[in-house]
């Protein structure tokens, strides 16, 4: 079980937010198909992600789900240790979220 402090739990709900477009509370195959395709992949890796994080097998992901898939997402940062751990300037997400005492 992944835990997250305040403000990735609150980034990780934007994120929820801003994939669930139809505002139905869950993550849908083509949800997170369209946000796969953002960061590069595509309905395949949708497809993993659900049969990976799908705990109750609905073939939809729940917040809950989705707060253990966040951190597979590369670009959002949220993995335990941080990679990249403030290397770059754009990263201030980083900076935000845990790194600031390395
Ligand atoms: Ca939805
Ligand atoms: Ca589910």
């Amino acid at each position: 079980m992944a835990v997250f402090n305040e403000n990735q739990l609150a980034y990780i709900k934007t994120k929820f937010e801003e994939v669930d477009t139809d505002k139905n509370g869950s993550i849908s195959l083509e949800e997170l198909t369209a946000l796969l395709k953002t960061l590069g992949g595509g309905e395949f890796s949708a497809r993993i992600s659900i049969a990976q994080f799908d705990e109750n097998k609905d073939g939809r992901l729940t917040f809950d789900e989705f707060l253990e898939f966040a951190p597979t997402v590369e670009n959002w940062n949220l993995q335990f240790p941080v990679r990249n751990a403030c290397s770059s300037e754009e990263d201030n997400r980083c900076l935000k979220y845990g790194c600031e005492d390395s």
